[in-house]
């Protein structure tokens, strides 16, 4: 009976405990786990041993609240607050409020600083070191102690720093793609946050704690709603919801967009038309605007995608992007708010190229749009593909704002079940040069505004984000939302930086095992391209849902939404011809990039069959034949997932067994379904090619047939209609 019971106790204890591990994801980066290291404890223990740290508004109260439960995590013993400055080692407050001899301390710092940066730095003062956090703003001092807080969980020695950090980004922002029934196109970790139903009145834990994750890597704007709208979002009804959202994020420094559907004064303002230049419809458009912001005094604006894959737009009244778009930006200015307005356009009845579409139409309205417009740009041509060349417009337009939007969500790379560390992609984009304004015109230098002096510089993130326990479905997607938010501040950091940083506040600092799993990481990107579109294939996904392959897919209503329209595979070869001898997109490049692309041989060859149509016995850099190059692209994705595999079986001695054991198993999918993308994907183009699968090349285990009748009406993120 004894037995029994201990039996019993050790059972619960164990259950509660894997339980808590559960838990343990939903913290994110923000685990405060104690610190393990003794001296790194102490210097630790020095510094915080009288902190202060006036808070007499609602950002400074959440900095200060988020110092409060940290510290006593990581420390192991309570914050010791102190009223008066002269004794304390830590001092966080704004730079106005200090006492001139500190000012002088940090003068320089301070002034180079804009207005949502910090600085973090010891100095001498009155005979003893101690520890400063100052901003100029309010938001400053929120970033600066998030900072500070990241630098203690990657146990940095704080003895000597001396840190001074601004955003390079105006707007960095999400973007949900949340649908008013909580579910989430495109989402693939539960369902929408937004309660729509118990708001106003019930605040979630998890808006506050989406806030904080936010507001530690300086994400400072969200749209609550997808861009495939719905008018409902904005009666009075969902406002005051939203109203009661946006309180709880203005605390943290975020600011609310909505989306706004075009066709809205028709559907919930019973006007006959939409037409941007109808009077009525612009009176309405500035009543709803002078509503919102009655309830939201600072609310962001609005994001619209208009005259794309079937939403209204000013199209249908003989009006342009510019017209729509100004319409909305008269209707915002008087309250400060901008109109991010998306070039993601495509038509059914233009036969053109559809990577060229959204430059031919965007470009000739450079420098129309009012002061309050940002044109919202996909970071490649056509869409969020594993790989693709930068978007042209990047660079091309000169004289309006143009913000980037990633796709976190993963939509075209396997889902929330694939291991993908995206800012390797991110960063791809943001360091490729334009050539638009001479060498090193880089993206980035685009987006940040540098390159052109825009006045609003701003980086968008489809979000990956749902209810789900871990927030992101993968646990390691939780490292695209952070890369994310890293990135739309300094778009120039390293995705090695940021992989660290990730590791080391998410799981451990222990060299032993970051070392390994940080290349992994930093590998994911490259084998997901491999083993899914290699050397420049793109989009030959299954139709609809985008789940695993469907390069055969040759019956969508609209021509450009078949894989055979992007692949374009016969007996002769495979690829697009993009070049002067085809649809000829390689003309909206800078002079240098096109001479590039349009030639093979000086053509990269991870976009080679995005540019050009090639003979399946074309000779590769490495000697081999285009077909065979493919095949060992594929095998190679494949051999660097199972790689994957052990390197994380290698790291179980750090990891507890719940963390340990949910990778394991997403990885033995990913393995799985990297390798019906290669079998299905070879045996398709064998069709075309009539050559063996090289040496070293598994044999698929199925035929195409099987691979063929795959169906998944169930797929997650897929809009019903679209089923
Ligand atoms: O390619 C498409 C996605 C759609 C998405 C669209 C867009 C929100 O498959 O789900 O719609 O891109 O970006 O507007």
């Amino acid at each position: 009976m004894k037995q029994f019971k201990i039996v019993i106790l050790l059972f619960t204890l164990y259950t509660a405990s894997v339980k808590s591990q559960h838990l343990e994801d939903y913290k994110l980066w923000l685990k405060y786990g104690r610190i393990e290291s003794k001296t790194v404890l102490q210097s630790y223990a020095d510094l915080v041993s009288q902190v202060y740290f006036p808070a007499d508004n609602e950002v400074l109260e959440n900095a200060k609240n988020e110092l409060s439960t940290a510290l006593p995590n990581m420390l192991g013993k309570p914050v010791a607050f102190s009223k008066n400055l002269a004794e304390s080692t830590l001092i966080i407050d704004r730079y106005d409020q200090l006492p001139n001899a500190l000012q002088k301390l940090i003068k320089e710092d301070v002034d180079n600083l804009n207005d949502e940066g910090y600085v973090i730095k010891t100095v001498a003062y009155n005979d003893k070191n101690i520890s400063l956090v100052s901003a100029k703003t309010n938001i400053g001092i929120l970033y600066g102690t998030f900072r500070l807080l990241n630098l203690m969980q990657m146990n940095e020695d704080l003895a000597g720093v001396s840190l001074a950090d601004s955003p390079k980004i105006d707007l960095r922002m999400l973007n949900h793609w949340d649908n008013l029934d909580r579910s989430i196109e495109r989402g693939y970790a539960g369902f929408s946050l937004w309660n729509w139903q118990k708001l106003p009145e019930y605040i979630d834990q998890r808006y506050i704690d989406y806030a904080r994750a936010n507001a530690s890597v300086g994400i400072n704007a969200t749209v609550l709603t997808n861009v495939n709208a719905n008018a409902l979002v904005l009666t009075p009804m969902y406002l005051e919801k939203v109203e009661a959202l946006a309180k709880v994020f203005r605390g943290y420094g975020i600011k609310v967009y909505l989306t706004a559907r075009f066709s809205a004064p028709i559907e919930i303002g019973n006007l006959k038309t939409a037409d941007p230049l109808n009077e009525e419809v612009q009176k309405w458009w500035s009543n709803k605007a002078k509503e919102i912001y009655a309830r939201i005094p600072d609310f962001g604006g609005f994001l619209v995608k208009a005259n794309s894959e079937g939403q209204p737009g000013p199209q249908k009244y003989g009006r342009n992007h510019v017209d729509g778009a100004n319409m909305m930006a008269t209707a915002l200015k008087p309250f400060g708010g901008n109109v991010i307005w998306r070039a993601f356009v495509y038509s059914e009845h233009d036969d053109t190229d559809r990577a060229k579409q959204a430059y031919d139409e965007f470009l000739p309205y450079d420098g129309k749009f009012k002061d309050n417009v940002v044109v919202q740009v996909k970071n490649g041509a056509i869409d969020f593909q594993p790989r693709e060349p930068f978007h042209p417009l990047f660079g091309a337009l000169k004289e309006t704002p143009i913000a980037m939007e990633f796709q976190i969500t993963q939509e075209y790379l396997g889902f929330s079940t694939h291991l993908v560390f995206l800012p390797k992609l991110f960063i791809e984009v943001l360091e490729a040069d334009t050539y638009q304004k001479g060498p090193g015109s880089t993206v980035a230098k685009v987006v940040d505004g540098s390159l052109y002096n825009n006045a609003i510089s701003a980086m968008a993130g489809v979000s990956n984000i749902g209810n789900d326990l871990n927030w992101t479905g993968h646990p390691f997607a939780q490292a695209n939302w952070y890369g994310f938010g890293r990135l739309a501040w300094n778009p120039y950091l390293s995705a090695d930086e940021i992989a660290e940083e990730w590791l080391r506040t998410t799981y451990s600092n222990d060299k032993n095992f970051i070392e390994p799993i940080k290349e992994m990481m930093l590998t994911s990107r490259e084998a997901v391209v491999n083993y899914m579109n290699p050397l420049g294939l793109h989009h030959i996904f299954d139709t609809g849902h985008h789940y695993g392959p469907g390069p055969w897919v040759d019956n969508l209503s609209r021509p450009d939404w078949n894989p055979i329209y992007y692949h374009k595979a016969d007996e002769n070869g495979i690829g697009f011809d993009r070049t002067d001898t085809g649809s000829n997109a390689t003309e909206q490049y800078a002079p240098f990039l096109e001479k590039k692309f349009n030639d093979p041989a000086t053509t990269p060859e991870m976009f080679l069959l995005w540019f050009h149509h090639l003979p399946w016995d074309y000779k590769l850099k490495s000697g081999n034949s285009l077909w065979d190059g493919i095949a060992l692209k594929y095998q190679k994705g494949v051999d660097q997932v199972s790689t994957m595999i052990a390197t994380w079986e290698n790291a179980k001695p750090f990891l507890t067994v719940h963390e340990y054991e949910e990778v394991k198993m997403l990885l033995q999918i990913q393995l799985k379904e990297a390798k019906w993308w290669r079998n299905a994907c070879l045996l398709y183009f064998q069709t075309f090619s009539k050559r063996p699968l090289p040496k070293g090349v598994e044999q698929p285990n199925k035929s195409l047939e099987e691979y063929r009748s795959l169906k998944f009406p169930f797929a997650p993120g897929i809009r019903p209609q679209w089923n």
